[in-house]
């Protein structure tokens, strides 16, 4: 469980970091279910419903950006989004009641494993009250060499900034003039996590390190929070509730919303959503 002054630091910067919240036994089952994609992702040349390669992958040189969907694609990704402990900090900052509405395996290979522009990511799913958070379960420690996260401290209770370029959607904030400041490096251990808040602004830079970077991300929202891009099917809504109980009863809370809409053509995952900017930053660090 989270102190009271994690508690506070979480609500006051919109980030935090917590250590060993995975047992040693966790870690090591996540790294070999890990490795064995990465095994597999030999076998396939182009994006599909499981895999977003680095442009440079190759069957020799398996260079995996991200899985997609790890919770339905292997059980013990799955198991780690109920994980109680951390189920039970999740609570302490968004609950009683913890709905689940995405989750991701972001993987940074070394020697320079893709970098993740400036987002926030209520540009992304905005609902009708902000309290939702991502929780990154650390698979490899996290440091600034191999491209861990950076957060604004603060940013979540500032104005939303832009993700739009000529008009379109592409999932970072595109303005020349915007320069994000104070940046802290959200540094952890492996088999610990982090945590932000949805409207955080946060970046990583490329791996420039001969360490693999790999972040397991979970998307959790209060209980009580609707998706304003809509539900297409209620039942499979109320099947991402992890704890409490289901209720069609929401709360419409008075938050900025900028919908992330029209989408680029080839929207797909962020990298991809990213490609489309004319001006990158982080990939150039
Ligand atoms: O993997 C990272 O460094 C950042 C991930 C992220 O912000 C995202 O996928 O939305």
């Amino acid at each position: 469980m989270l102190s009271q002054e994690q508690i506070d630091f979480y609500h006051e910067n919109g980030y935090l970091t917590v250590d060993n919240v995975l047992s040693p036994g966790e870690l090591a089952e996540l790294r070999r279910v890990t490795d064995e994609f990465v095994e597999r992702s030999r076998a396939v040349s182009q994006h599909d419903d499981v895999f977003d390669l680095e442009p440079d992958h190759s069957p020799d040189n398996p260079r995996l950006r991200r899985i997609k969907q790890p919770i339905e694609q292997h059980e013990v990704y799955n198991q780690m989004l109920r994980h109680e402990g951390i189920l039970n900090i999740v609570e302490q900052l968004i609950g009683p009641g913890v709905r689940s509405n995405g989750n991701k395996l972001n993987m940074k290979m070394p020697a320079e494993g893709s970098a993740v522009e400036w987002h926030q990511d209520w540009a992304f799913y905005p609902h009708s009250n902000d309290d939702l958070l991502a929780v990154g379960v650390a698979i490899d420690d996290m440091s600034e060499e191999n491209g861990c996260m950076l957060m604004v401290p603060g940013s979540h209770k500032t104005e939303l900034v832009s993700h739009h370029e000529n008009g379109v959607f592409v999932g970072a904030i595109a303005d020349p003039d915007f320069v994000p400041d104070p940046v802290e490096k959200c540094e952890v251990k492996a088999g610990g996590i982090s945590i932000h808040h949805v409207r955080t602004l946060h970046a990583s830079a490329p791996n420039h390190s001969n360490r693999p970077r790999r972040l397991l991300l979970f998307q959790y929202c209060s209980i009580d929070s609707w998706p304003l891009t809509g539900v297409s099917d209620f039942d499979d809504h109320l099947a991402t509730v992890l704890r409490g109980e289901p209720n069609p009863r929401i709360r419409v809370d008075n938050v900025p919303v900028i919908m992330p809409e029209p989408k680029p053509a080839n929207a797909g995952s962020i990298f991809e959503l990213q490609e489309a900017m004319q001006e990158k930053v982080m990939a150039k660090q």
